[in-house]
This record gives C-alpha cells, structure tokens and sequence, in this order.
C-alpha cells in the first residue's frame, strides 16, 4: 500500500478512536435499572448519561436500537426497534417504540449518540429481561399449608428432573408474607424481606431471579421458607406488635420456573398441589415481636434429592391474594453492610452486651458455641441504662427496657450442636445500635460473635458532601443513616416502634433523599401503594400501604401523592408518572375540596378546620416541646393549597388546560381565604398571637403573602430565632423550608448559626449527646431513629454547596445546572455531589488566605450558570487564566460563555466541563 495512504489511515483511526474516546454515552438504564430483570412495563424508557473529560460538550442527536440477540444490537440493525437518528439533546427516559415486548425474553440495546464536535460514539450493548407481561403467563398456583399458621413457618418443598442440559432458567416468585426460595440447596438471589411489602389486595411484588447456574441435569430440588410479614400480623402475647390484629390468612407462596434447554427446547416448573411441607425451624416470626428459630427442627437434607418427605403434607392450594402480580422493578431489600462492634461486656454470667457505635436498622448475625436444645435470647436497644441518649459501652451497663420495642421485641436461637452454629433472623428486623446476648441460664457461652447487619432497600448511594464544619458533616451522615433506616420497600417513619408507611415524613424527606440516594424506582413502587391505598371517597391515608402502621397525620401526610410526582418529573424527567398517576391525584384534590366543606366549620369551604379527629387532622409534627401544633387548619390549608396550585401545574404540564384553569382558580380562592382567615395585618403573624415559625414559613413557601407583607413576615422568623437564641421552633414541617427561606431571604449567617446549634433544641444537641441517627423528638424522648427532620440536608446540598435543584433555578433532568454556592462568615469550605439523571456535578469552594477558590464540574450534555459572590474589584481566574479582571469578561477559556456582574455575584454562563475559579483582589 502506498506510505501515505497508510498513514493518512492511521492518522483516521486514531483521530476517530481519540474523539470516540473523549465522549462516550455510559450508564444504560431501562426504567432506572442497569440490566434490569422482569421488566414487565409493555414500552420500558431508556437513558444514558454522556461522559467526556471534554468542555462544551453536548448531544445533538442519537439513536436507539433493541434486539433480542447481542448479533443484532451489533450489527447496528436493531431488529425489535430501531429509533433512527433523532435530533435531540435528551438522554432521559426515551420510551421504546419497537415491536410489542414478548414476555421472559432477554433484549440488548445500545444507544448512538451525536455530539456537537461531529463525532457519533456508540455505547456498548447492554440488556434488560422482560417478565411476565400478561396475567395469563402465570401457570402457578398460589399454594400454602392446610393448617391455619400463627407464628410458625412452613418449608415447602418439590423435586423435579431435567432431562436435558440447561441453557437459561429464569424464576418468578413471590409469597404473601415473606419468602426464601432456594434451589438444590441453595438460596436465589440475595434479596431479604422479600417481596417489598404492598396491599396484596391490590398488588403482589415478583421477584425474577436469573437461576441457570443453579440448576443441572438429572433431579433438582426446589425449597421455599415462609414468613408472616405484613400478611399474617397476629397480636402476641408478651412480645410486642403495633396496631391491630391483621391477617389474610395462611402465608402463601407462587413460582413459576422457566427453562430453556441447550437444544432450544422449554419446559415451565411451577408451585401446585404436588408440593409438600413441612413446619420449619423459624417457630415463630412476627414483623413487631421477633423470630424464634429452634435449629434442632431444620429437617436434615430436605433441599437434596432423594429426601424422604412421605410424611410431610401435601400443600394446598391458596386463594388468590387478589392483587395484580407485578414484577418488583426496585432494588429488593438486602443486607448491605455487616458492623463489628466496637466494645463489648460481659456485666454478669450468660449476659454480653456489644455496641456497635451506631444505631442501624436490621438484625444481628450471631455465631455461638453452647450446648444442644440451649436456647439463647437476643434482643437490641438504642440506648443503655434507660437513659434518654446513647454513650460509649461501659462493663456494667444494661439494655434498656424501657420501650417494649425493645424489651419485648427478639430472637430466640434454640442450638442443635455442640458445634459452632451461626444466626441471623429471616422475617424480622429492627432498630438499634445495642445488641444483648443473655443464655438464659446464668453461664456463659463457649463462644460468642456477633455483628450488626444493616437491612434496608439496597439504593445506590448519590450524593456526597463535606465541609469544614464536622457538626454539619456529622449531622449529614447521621441523616443518611436515618435514611437507610427507614427504607424497606417504603419509606418508614421508625424500624422498630411502628415500621409504618407514614406519608408525611416521607415526602418533607423525599428531596434529600434524591439527593442521598437514587429514588426513582423506589418511588414509583411507593406511589403506586399509594394509589393502591386511595379510598372510595378519594383520600390518600396517613400510610401508604396502609398494612403497616395506619395511625396519625394530616393534609401533609396524603399530599406526598402530588409532591411526590411533581418532584420526579423535576428531578428525573419523568413526565410518565404524572401521566400515570393523574386521575388518583385529581381525585385526591377533590376528595380536598370536600374535606374543606364537609370539616367542622362548612361555612368556611376554602379552609380545612379539625375533622375525623386529632389524629387524622394533624398539622405541624414534633415541634419542642408540643407533639403538634397550636393551629392544625393553617398547615392543613396550606397543603390543600399548595396541592392545587401544583395540580394547576401539572394539568399544565399534561396539556389539561380546564383542569389547569380549574386548579389555578380554585388555588387563588383558598389563598384568599386563608389570609382572610388566618393573617394579623398589625402583628404580621398566621394563625396565631405569638410567632410560630412554621406558619410563617409555609406562608411565604407557599407565595400566599402580600407583596407589602412579605418582608415583615420574614422578619418574624428572624426575630423569634434571635429571641430564642438561633434555635428553631419547627416540627417535621416547617424544617424542611426554614432554611430556604432563611437564604432567600438573606439570613446567611443565620440560617447556618441555627443548623450548628448545639443546645435543645437542634440537630447538635442530639449528636453532641452520642446520636448517630437522627431522633423523633427535639427533647431525645422516643425513637432515635426518624428520618423526618434530615430535611436539613437539603440546606447542605443546594445552599451551602450550591447545587441547586429543579425546584430552584436547575432545570429539569438537570439539564442547565444553577450552582450558587451560600458563604456562611463561619464555614472555610464545603463540597458537595450529586449523580444527577444527567451524571455527576460537583461543586465545592474552599477559603484561602485572601482567595476563594472554587471547583465545580458539569456532566456532558449540560450547560450551567455559577453564581458567587464577589466584590468590585475582584479579579477571577479559570485554571490560572485571567477571566475577570475586576470590571468586564475576558474572553478565551473554553467553556466558559460569558461572566457577568450582577447586586455582588459575579454570574458565570458554562459549558460541560471540569473548571477550577479563583477569586483574589486585585
Ligand atoms: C408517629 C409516627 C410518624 C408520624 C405520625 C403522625 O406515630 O412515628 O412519625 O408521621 O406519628
């Protein structure tokens, strides 16, 4: 070949594989999910994110192919769908529009992108599994024993023979309760707690396990361990249990197996009347009291072939739960973490107490040495001694009993051997950062070791943040930790007092924990309970589902059901579940507006006045000193209010222009009426004589305040802060907006002299007292472990950090990121990141004797405005090169679009791209 022609081509494949390399599409989802299992949404949505060390970057175009073979996504064909070039910069939730979806099939996609440096990078191919699509897919039968069960728990068991090698086996199962299933031995998948609990009247979760290297030719075994979970609550005497009695019957169990053999031939192993059972070693297993598991009944080799079940019975067929089976596209709850203690005693003979350091949800892992048919109690405890707050382990100290949640709440361990034998609860968990070992008779064990495991919803984590502050930083992961305490396929209010589904700590949680912790999946499961539990006459109950938990709230509570959506379709581009979820939500509002005149004063139809009960009409939650608030109708009112005015939106959104129009209208009714009803013109206060933060707060959250009262309503609150020496007064609810407002408002330094508080009431008392979680209650009293007040994160990400969100000045999906980092005179520094839908930003500042560097990067495919404060005569530099010399831009940094100096900011326009500012007088 001709010389230059050869290195004309060389020069053409690197400068392709260079620019190939400089952006690449990564991070394939198919609804949420990387590789998800199960799909079983008829026209799933894809996204990706672009990564690029390079500034400017941005997608013009891409294209989506889907195929049932690797061949065929890498013949760029894609044979089931192939988009076409689409010119568009979205990478969010694409909706497949190929061939209709066959069920319990396997698709490998791959995303082609363009980019405006002219270049088309192709991302690697990458799969998602559909499930079983129809309800007329499931030939299994729901089966159970014939016996009523109360606390124990039956194995179930069936052998089936292969008579070909197998090429793929995919398994569905579920159980009403909860469910292990193993196959010859051996468990699937590392779920635990399993399904997700849902009202099984409306909804069962499946789980799909990918099982071929599980099975093998010749005779297989399938085994199957049920727990009562929320199906079959039963009241116990002497062990503790929340709310009433509940059951649906016997716990039940469904799989359905599908195999295909090497030759391409199937074959369909279901659960039917052929399988037997047996009582197992789990004795007893309630979600509230705790589990007991006599080890001497584990029947010998009942998961191996050949095992003699003539004398277990024959299962019986279960009625149906009622509930549409619907593949569990979440990550399943798991244990994620194993904690060693870090101090253990042993204050008196056959008692060990053993401190973890912090307080975790989920159960222990024990292994102990005694002696066979010895039965040995475990039971946790947040704090020692009875004491209101937690301390390091000391040799004498005690579980405290004083809560029955803890006292009465356990798992009884009986040993089969002599021999070393290790334990960990399967159908129950709880909250706690103390473990008590006791023998029950006085003697020590030959051994004992035990870790703490943490259980939750196994979310990826999603965001950081650190600053010079440790309180802050403190307060950040014990929010985090108070998180993963408190998600178990929904958000719960505590994990071992009630374990309820309580809407209202979960939404003033929910946009710190999309900032936390990637939600979207586990959202879209929890909205659905909520549908699921919406009641004839439209209302969203307290708990959603309402199998667990079911007691006290308020408008703030139901209103998660339109926050919730609103807040997705912001952070994730999710426009799918307004759709979706529209009719509930618009019902729910109406179901509103009848409270307002069906309550206790109808002649005030704009106002929610007390109705159903103190319980049911709660307003502000576990301010100090009070549980609830003087006046429940102003939070109340403001919810329906603040509902309809985001319904109007949403109508808007949807293209529903007379709901849109209906909403607005009605919202300017209800803000009339509630200054009408609930605003002092002379003393500027809402709702009553003396300032109450929140009613403040929510008044200017929620726009309701004349223009010319707006300034001194906001002094108010600075007021009562400056006279309670910078301590909040605010519950659940008025904490989420106090620092917003405090920030918006210009309080800089205060709103971060009233998080670093550290005397009751605040987040310092706490930790400075040893909590590692966050607390129910100002005062310590209770549980320790609520996530409702970690709403302060929110402060820490968008103000202090300044990422702001899509519910401030970021748009939608992130796609143009507003950065305004909040300078506090006390903080040097502070970090933050987000792995938002459209990747990772991450912005952190950092004072430097007499230079304020700032380092900030945006994902490919985004644009962003900085904002940071700065003096006249200041110069900035980007990277060492001068950008702002003190008056006007300098131009020339690629990247960067234009600066501009605006009331002391200097406000930066950029590109994609990695960027390290400094700012220095001249
Ligand atoms: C308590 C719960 C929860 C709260 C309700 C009103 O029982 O712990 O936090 O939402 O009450």
């Amino acid at each position: 070949m001709d010389k230059r022609l050869l290195l004309f081509l060389s020069v053409v494949v690197l400068f392709v594989s260079c620019t190939s390399e400089q952006v690449k599409p990564g991070d394939l989802t198919c609804e949420y999910l990387s590789k998800p299992l199960g799909v079983d949404v008829p026209q799933p949505r894809f996204s990706w994110k672009l990564f690029s060390d390079a500034r400017g970057v941005s997608q013009i175009a891409y294209r989506i192919i889907v195929s049932e073979s690797l061949d065929g996504v890498s013949r760029e064909t894609g044979d089931c769908w192939n988009s076409g070039k689409i010119n568009s910069d979205r990478t969010v939730n694409l909706k497949y529009e190929g061939n209709a979806l066959r069920s319990n099939a396997k698709y490998y996609w791959r995303v082609c992108t363009w980019t405006n440096d002219g270049d088309s990078v192709w991302s690697n191919p990458v799969t998602f599994r559909t499930g079983l699509l129809n309800s007329s897919d499931w030939k299994a039968k729901w089966i159970t024993a014939r016996e009523t069960i109360f606390h124990e728990s039956p194995v179930l068991r069936k052998e089936f023979k292969l008579e070909k090698r197998v090429k793929e086996a995919i398994a569905y199962v579920t159980a009403c309760g909860f469910y292990e299933f193993c196959l010859n031995g051996e468990k699937a998948g590392d779920h635990v707690l399993d399904p997700g609990i849902t009202d099984y009247r409306k909804t069962v979760l499946y789980a799909t396990y990918d099982v071929t290297g599980m099975l093998k030719k010749g005779t297989n075994v399938a085994g199957a361990m049920l727990g009562n979970g929320a199906w079959n609550m039963r009241k116990v005497d002497g062990r503790y249990s929340w709310g009433e009695e509940r059951t649906f019957g016997n716990p039940c169990f469904i799989l359905q197996l599908h195999i295909t053999y090497t030759d391409g031939s199937q074959e369909v192993v279901v659960s039917d009347e052929t399988w037997r059972y047996a009582m197992g070693p789990v004795t007893f297993n309630n979600l509230y009291g705790g589990e007991d598991y006599d080890a001497r009944k584990e029947p010998a080799g009942w998961m191996s072939a050949g095992f003699d079940d003539t004398k277990w019975s024959g299962a019986v067929l279960a009625g149906n739960p009622g509930g549409r089976l619907k593949s569990q596209l979440m990550p399943a709850i798991k244990v994620t973490a194993a904690l060693k203690p870090v101090a253990e005693s042993n204050p008196e003979p056959g008692v060990y107490l053993f401190d973890l350091g912090q307080n975790i949800a989920g159960w222990w892992r024990v292994q102990l040495k005694g002696t066979p048919g010895q039965t040995i109690r475990i039971r946790g405890a947040e704090t020692l001694n009875d004491s209101l707050f937690p301390k390091p382990l000391g040799p004498v100290d005690k579980l405290s009993t004083k809560f029955r949640y803890h006292s009465h709440a356990w798992t009884d361990y009986t040993l089969r051997s002599d021999e070393l034998e290790e334990y960990e609860p399967h159908f129950f968990y709880t909250g706690f950062r103390y473990i008590e070992v006791a023998t029950g008779n006085k003697e020590n064990l030959d051994l004992l070791r035990v870790e703490g495991c943490v259980v939750r919803s196994a979310l990826e984590e999603n965001g950081t943040f650190e600053s010079s502050d440790s309180l802050l930083n403190r307060i950040h992961v014990a929010g985090q930790w108070s998180q993963m305490g408190n998600t178990f396929s929904y958000p719960t209010d505590c994990p071992h007092r009630e374990k309820g589904a309580y809407n209202g700590d979960g939404q003033v949680i929910a946009e710190t924990a999309m900032h936390d912790f990637r939600m979207a999946s586990f959202y879209t499961k929890w909205l659905n309970d909520m549908r699921d539990s919406q009641e004839e006459n439209g209302r969203i109950p307290n708990t959603s589902p309402t199998l667990v938990g079911g007691m006290g709230g308020g408008v703030a509570w139901g209103s998660a059901y339109i926050l919730i959506p609103w807040w997705m379709n912001h952070y994730y581009q999710d426009i799918r579940i307004l759709e979706d979820h529209y009719p509930a939500m618009r019902k729910y509002l109406f179901y509103l507006k009848s409270l307002g005149a069906q309550d206790e004063k109808p002649d005030e139809p704009f106002i929610i006045n007390y109705f159903d009960g103190y319980w049911y009409s709660l307003g502000e939650w576990c301010s100090p000193g009070r549980n609830d608030c003087p006046n429940h109708a102003v939070v109340n009112t403001f919810y329906y209010y603040y509902n309809t005015r985001l319904m109007s939106k949403i109508a808007e959104a949807l293209g529903k222009k007379g709901d849109a129009w209906y909403f607005s209208t009605l919202s300017d009714s209800i803000k009339q009426a509630f200054n009408e009803k609930f605003f002092d013109p002379q003393t500027h206060l809402y709702g009553t004589n003396e300032v109450y933060q929140t009613y403040q707060l929510l008044a200017l959250v929620g726009d309701l305040v004349p223009e010319e009262h707006r300034q001194p309503v906001f002094n108010t609150i600075v007021e009562d802060l400056k006279n309670r020496d910078n301590h909040l007064n605010t519950g659940i609810i008025g904490t989420k907006y106090l620092w917003p407002v405090l920030v918006n408002g210009g309080e800089e330094n205060l709103a971060f002299e009233v998080a670093t508080r550290a005397t009751y009431p605040s987040y310092g008392y706490w930790l400075k007292n040893g909590s590692t979680t966050l607390l129910e209650e100002w005062s310590g009293a209770h549980s320790h472990n609520h996530q409702m007040f970690g709403s302060v994160s929110e402060y820490f990400y968008k103000y202090l950090a300044g990422i702001q969100s899509p519910m401030e000045n970021t748009s939608a999906g992130y796609k143009h990121i507003h950065l305004q980092p909040v300078v506090p005179d006390s903080l040097q520094s502070a970090e933050a990141s987000v792995e938002t839908v459209a990747g990772k930003v991450v912005s952190g500042w950092r004072k430097e004797a007499g230079l304020f560097r700032y380092r900030v990067s945006l994902p490919a495919n985004t644009t962003g405005t900085v904002v940071i404060p700065a003096s006249p005569g200041f110069i900035l530099t980007e990277g060492g090169t001068r950008v702002w010399n003190g008056e006007s831009y300098l131009k020339g940094v690629h990247g960067i679009k234009q600066i501009e100096s605006n009331n002391g900011n200097l406000e930066i326009t950029l590109g994609s791209g990695n960027y390290t500012f400094e700012l220095k007088a001249l």
